[in-house]
């Protein structure tokens, strides 16, 4: 009787810890682009990894598409707990990440693992004042941006008063350019081209597959535009609650995440490209090297205002421009470009 005792008490605690193990934790985590995007591919991911590390302990629950916060709420959403976890684009925020808006500037990436890359060491280093009250899971960039329109951009001076949608400094680049920048998310600018509010967009190939916008843009210009930032952010109280164990697995992920979306786009954006030659006859259009150069010449003034915005925020403009440079260097002769 005894024995049996033993064994039921044995049996009843092997349930309750494995019941306790699959209540275990479940994070929430929003995006607000549609969930074949890019920044809802590399969450996914991370949600495998995570439930995979830590063994069922951490389950994930994924919400794409503006579905528990949208792309301006996102920050607010995160730090009030309504979702645990957010992925933010920070060029839908002027002004507000100073520091991380380093990689954002007219520097010539080619390489979206490199642009990740640099970003989250930038990150690490710098620690920025205005990322404090979240935990920064995770960081990583678009691939270079180019022009995707409704009407073929044949030689700079097509830019004249063209609505493009853009955000961040690339709004900036394009007024320089004679261009109509109009600011929004990418989650809004299916409408504004449907509606002709814009008649073209500035970001990565990507979107031309995961949004169809190669439908309605058959012409692609090259540019090579500057990347957009994002940051993938936890609720800190939250984060902080965790076993140690998935902290570690989660801290260990963060360098991991943003090359392996940094890989996974580079990769995409010219399959995106080619699928779009191949279902709309898009028209890839070039400039020439003088054109090119009249972009970085009318670029030039940004890093100026950015230094000015990052100083105002007590940062060391210089070093953190001269840091994020080195790190573009150190990463295109180790990766490539
Ligand atoms: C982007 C944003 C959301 C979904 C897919 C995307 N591909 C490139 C970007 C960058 C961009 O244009 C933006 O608005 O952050």
């Amino acid at each position: 009787m005894k024995r049996l005792l033993t064994a039921m008490t044995v049996l009843a605690l092997v349930c309750l810890t494995s019941a306790v193990a699959m209540a275990g934790t479940t994070l929430t985590y929003a995006n607000f682009p549609p969930a074949q995007t890019f920044p809802c591919v590399q969450m996914e991911r991370w949600k495998t990894e995570v439930e995979k590390r830590t063994e069922g302990a951490v389950s994930v629950q994924t919400f794409p598409g503006s579905t528990l916060l949208g792309p301006k709420n996102m920050m607010r959403g995160v730090m009030t707990g309504q979702a645990d976890i957010g992925c933010l684009s920070l060029a839908y925020y002027p002004g507000v990440y100073p520091a991380m808006s380093v990689v954002n500037l007219p520097v010539a990436f080619t390489s979206t693992e490199v642009a990740s890359l640099v970003m989250w060491d930038i990150f690490v280093k710098y620690q920025p004042k205005e990322m404090k009250n979240v935990k920064v899971l995770t960081m990583f960039t678009s691939a270079p941006s180019h022009v995707m329109s409704k009407k073929p951009i044949k030689t700079l001076a097509d830019l004249e008063g063209l609505e493009l949608r853009a955000s961040g400094t690339i709004l900036q680049i394009l007024q320089n350019l004679g261009a109509q920048g109009v600011g929004m998310p990418m989650s809004q600018t299916p409408e504004a081209l449907q509606k002709g509010v814009v008649n073209g967009l500035v970001s990565s190939f990507d979107v031309l597959k995961d949004m169809n916008f190669a439908e309605i843009c058959r012409y692609e210009t090259i540019t090579n535009l500057p990347v957009y930032p994002f940051a993938v952010v936890m609720n800190k109280a939250r984060f902080d609650s965790l076993p140690e164990d998935v902290k570690k697995t989660l801290d260990d992920l963060g360098r991991e995440q943003a090359a392996w979306t940094g890989r996974y786009l580079d990769d995409y954006t010219s399959q995106a490209l080619a699928w779009s030659k191949e279902k709309y006859q898009v028209e890839v259009l070039e400039l020439t090297d003088a054109e090119h150069a009249e972009i970085k010449t009318k670029s030039a003034d940004l890093v100026e205002a950015w230094k000015e915005q990052a100083t105002k925020a007590g940062y060391d403009a210089d070093a953190l421009l001269a840091d994020m440079l080195a790190l573009k260097a150190k990463y295109e002769a180790e990766i490539g470009n």
